[in-house]
């Protein structure tokens, strides 16, 4: 062991315990010193574990590979370890908390035998402030000890913040031998511990993200009184100077990080409008002493999905991969030492220059758009880069206080149905409108692609108690705040008969957030419709836009009575799986749904 730097004791006798059953060689600390991390680097690359980018061209980036059945989250292996089956509810999978630790340990048992175990100590948002929550992090990866240096706050300054505290999240990684049998990524809500064995990808390893600052933190966010949220935050800065901030809450793999760094079209930049990125994909979420609700960041970098991501749809987060990154299962161009992907730009490495996201060569030429199995990276390919070298991160990033949300959006992939926005008519209608999301599923979770689920609030795979609880807790919230934020829901997804997107997105979802902030402040009118508030079509601005014209958008804004009326019937089969706890406002709130739909046949 390097030098324990702290002396308390629930952390020293966890990790002795936790050591006495993986039995690592060694027990080193992770500081959060780059001389550190420079060392674990070194290490990564002469094991193989990592490979070292072009430091010209990408300083500070390297390249990893996951196992090939290991490269996304995997829900079924997910567990909720409350003591009674109830308080995990039926959408989440549940084990016996007893049970679960037995079969785990024979998993964890000498695992780390010949290896060394790494202590993380990390705080999720800014170390001491009212927000902040810590956890330490024990793995045999050095991986992932170099992605948690980037997603959250590591160092020694968070063992002195928590001092002789117990109240920190225990989480406990073991790579062991990547089987995907005895997989499993399992929370005991009750006791503050995650156990992770047999996995070595992003949203099963790195606690601090799903486990912790969603599934832990929602649990812990209803008792305390306040929400964690699958959400980005972005602020919009008027030509005045004032900055209004939006939260939004999207599905896995569905817009967040590019609607968080979006850059304004032309038409609104002009005038001086600016949009700033305060977080891409998890918000905690406070009532705050002046009656607002205000929201926070908990992380501390962007691990986003690199397919798609180019020069025009988000310069944002590409510019921010540029240094000081981690891309996981990307194509490697040999040529130069650099990285790409699909839809990087036209250029993909040769045949002969490329190695693909599974380590084997790749042919570009043999690329088939509608065969996954051509990819030269994975459709989940990653980059887990530093949220300080984001150039349109907001300067609030830094503020512990978080910012005052003005509007809270929820959206997900509906090639029909859900028009290209609406609002919901209070916070309890803003509430039910989360609770009846659904998308299509992606590449972000293991299983089907493509498949319309519901998915609640984005927080489907996310929430670590009851579902129906959970939507109790929204309500009540709504209770507490005087001063609520606005709920909307968007769709950048609906599809011509060709199946392409009709509406162009990206930077372009800049004209639809501005008719949601109009709304805030009472600026423009809209139509009420069975679903809610639509806009007036000339209200959405279409300047600059050459392939959208009015009617464009008013086909965006339709809505299909008969289709939203199967969408319903969908959604009480939804509610009776949720089971006895859908709060009775939400079944109202469905009965008057569908009552005004049969009224508008
Ligand atoms: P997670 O990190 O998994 O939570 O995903 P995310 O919600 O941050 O999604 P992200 O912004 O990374 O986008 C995922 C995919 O959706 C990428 O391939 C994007 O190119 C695509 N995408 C994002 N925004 C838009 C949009 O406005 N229109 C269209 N058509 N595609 C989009
Ligand atoms: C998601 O799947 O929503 C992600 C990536 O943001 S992961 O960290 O793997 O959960
Ligand atoms: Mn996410």
């Amino acid at each position: 062991m390097n030098n324990t730097p702290t002396s308390n004791k629930h952390v020293l006798d966890w990790i002795k315990d936790m050591a006495a059953l993986t039995q690592p060689d060694r027990i080193v600390w992770i500081d959060g010193s780059k001389e550190q991390a420079e060392e674990l680097r070194a290490e990564a690359c002469a094991t193989g574990e990592m490979i070292k980018l072009n430091q010209e061209k990408l300083p500070g980036c390297y390249l990893h590979r996951t196992a090939v059945n290991d490269v996304a989250r995997v829900e079924g292996r997910t567990f909720i370890c409350t003591s009674k089956k109830e308080d995990a509810g039926n959408i989440n999978n549940w084990m016996d908390p007893a049970e679960c630790k037995s079969k785990l340990t024979k998993l964890y048992a000498g695992s780390m035998k010949g290896q060394t175990m790494y202590v993380i100590p990390y705080s999720m948002s800014i170390v001491g402030s009212p927000f902040a929550k810590y956890g330490i992090e024990l793995t045999d990866s050095i991986y992932v000890v170099l992605n948690m240096l980037i997603m959250t706050r590591v160092g020694t300054n968070v063992l002195e913040a928590l001092g002789d505290s117990a109240d920190y999240i225990k989480g406990l990684h073991a790579r062991a031998q990547l089987d995907e049998e005895n997989r499993y990524i399992v929370h005991f809500p009750e006791e503050n511990t995650i156990w992770s064995v047999n996995s070595g990808y992003g949203g099963n390893v790195l606690l601090g993200k799903k486990c912790f600052a969603l599934r832990i933190a929602s649990y812990l966010g209803r008792k305390e009184g306040w929400m964690a949220e699958h959400m980005l935050i972005l602020g919009v800065q008027y030509p005045d100077g004032e900055t209004k901030y939006v939260t939004a809450a999207f599905p896995s793999a569905c817009g967040k990080t590019n609607l968080a760094m979006l850059i304004p079209p032309e038409y609104y930049s002009k005038q001086g409008y600016k949009v700033f990125c305060v977080g891409d994909d998890i918000a905690w979420l406070r009532v705050g002493e002046d009656g607002r609700l205000w929201a926070v960041n908990p992380e501390n970098g962007f691990f986003g999905v690199a397919p798609g991501t180019n020069e025009k749809s988000n310069p944002n987060a590409l510019y921010t991969t540029m240094k000081d990154t981690i891309f996981t299962n990307v194509v490697h161009n040999t040529a130069d030492n650099t990285v790409w992907w699909e839809g990087l730009d036209n250029n993909p490495p040769t045949p002969g220059n490329a190695i693909d996201w599974k380590g084997n060569p790749w042919d570009c030429t043999k690329y088939d758009k509608k065969d996954k199995s051509t990819c030269g990276a994975h459709p989940n390919s990653r980059f887990t880069a530093m949220a300080e070298n984001c150039p349109c991160l907001s300067k609030e990033f830094y503020n512990p206080a978080g910012v005052p949300v003005s509007a809270i959006v929820f959206g997900g992939r509906r090639a029909k149905t859900a028009p290209l926005v609406y609002q919901s008519t209070s916070w309890q209608n803003g509430a039910f409108v989360g609770s009846i999301m659904a998308s299509e599923t992606t590449a972000a979770a293991a299983g089907a692609v493509g498949v319309v689920r519901r998915d609640p609030m984005a927080m489907r795979p996310f929430v670590g108690y009851d579902m129906g609880d959970y939507w109790a807790h929204w309500l009540t919230m709504g209770t507490r705040i005087p001063n609520p934020p606005k709920i909307f829901h968007v769709n950048w997804f609906r599809t011509d008969e060709n199946g392409n997107f009709i509406w162009p997105g990206f930077g372009d979802n800049m004209r639809v957030l501005m008719w949601i902030l109009a709304r805030c402040e009472g600026k423009v009118d809209a139509d009420i419709t069975p679903i809610g508030y639509v806009p007036k079509a000339e209200d959405i601005c279409i300047e600059g836009l050459s392939d959208v014209t009015l009617d464009t958008i008013r086909g965006l804004l339709s809505v299909d009575v008969d289709a939203w009326l199967e969408d319903v019937a969908n959604i009480k089969e939804f509610y009776a799986q949720v089971g006895s706890r859908v709060p009775a406002a939400m079944y109202d709130e469905l009965a008057a749904l569908e009552a005004r739909l049969n009224a508008a046949k």
